[in-house]
């Protein structure tokens, strides 16, 4: 089965899939991988891993320990071309469709394509758009491209729309990592009622209650990344995961 289809699984099979994304900056390698245990044991359905903003020089050597801790499909959730590597299970292919940066819509991947391609890692085709959440985040920030307009639903759907029909496979409404607000519920509902691909949010989300209300607005997966990295905290991951499977 390849990690697309593992993905559609968890979301035939629960309301939707929850996934949490692994910061390479924030734990020394030995907790990494132990939250990478944690994580799949707690029956999130995929890992993600990478970021706008790596400082940390054991990117590689950590995402080595935590694949072979998850028991659970680890995803490359690339910032940036330097991010590509072969030590996952796929990597979301992403293009930025929210902005007008040729090389976040095609660029990095002509860049990367024959490395990939040669490694034989699935790659997921994913529309990524950049939603306005509050302060200027660093993805936006890095990507150099304005977010859409959170009140804005119709524009976002747009993009969505468009995203689909150029064959996307997967899109990613993003508010950001550590936005003030995530994606407004309105603009998921509004993308959910016209597109057919499955669409992942995250950026800002902070309580079981929040991953919630945007599975129950449409959302087909959550992301979250912040709020479990100060801690372990096994009885968070679990309600996440209940809230977002609809247990
Ligand atoms: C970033 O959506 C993720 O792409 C996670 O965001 O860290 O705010 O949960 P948070």
């Amino acid at each position: 089965m390849t990690v697309y289809e593992h993905l559609l699984k968890a979301r035939e099979t629960y309301q939707a899939g929850y996934m949490v994304l692994i910061d390479p900056d924030a734990r020394p390698i030995k907790e990494t991988a132990e939250f990478a245990r944690v994580i799949s044991r707690a029956g999130a359905d995929a890992i993600l891993y990478g970021g706008s903003l790596i400082t940390d020089e054991g990117f590689t050597d950590k995402l080595i320990a935590l694949h072979e801790a998850s028991d659970i499909p680890v995803i490359l959730f690339p910032g940036s071309i330097g991010q590509v590597t072969s030590h996952v299970d796929a990597i979301l292919y992403i293009s930025v469709i929210s902005g007008r940066n040729p090389n976040l819509l095609i660029g990095e991947h002509v860049t990367t394509a024959i490395q990939i391609k040669r490694s034989g890692v699935e790659t997921i085709p994913t529309g990524y758009m950049l939603v306005e959440s509050g302060k200027v985040t660093t993805a936006e920030f890095i990507s150099g491209t304005r977010p859409l307009p959170a009140h804005k639903p119709e524009l976002a759907l747009a993009h969505a729309l468009a995203g689909e029909m150029l064959g996307f496979k997967i899109l990613y409404l993003e508010a950001g990592s550590g936005a003030e607000r995530p994606v407004p519920n309105a603009m998921i509902s509004t993308i959910k009622k016209y597109v057919r691909i499955p669409v992942i949010t995250g950026g800002g989300i902070r309580t079981p209650e929040t991953a919630r209300e945007k599975v129950l607005a449409g959302a087909d997966f959550i992301v979250t990344g912040n709020v479990l990295e100060d801690s372990n905290n096994t009885d968070l991951l679990e309600a996440f995961v209940k809230a977002v499977h609809g247990e």
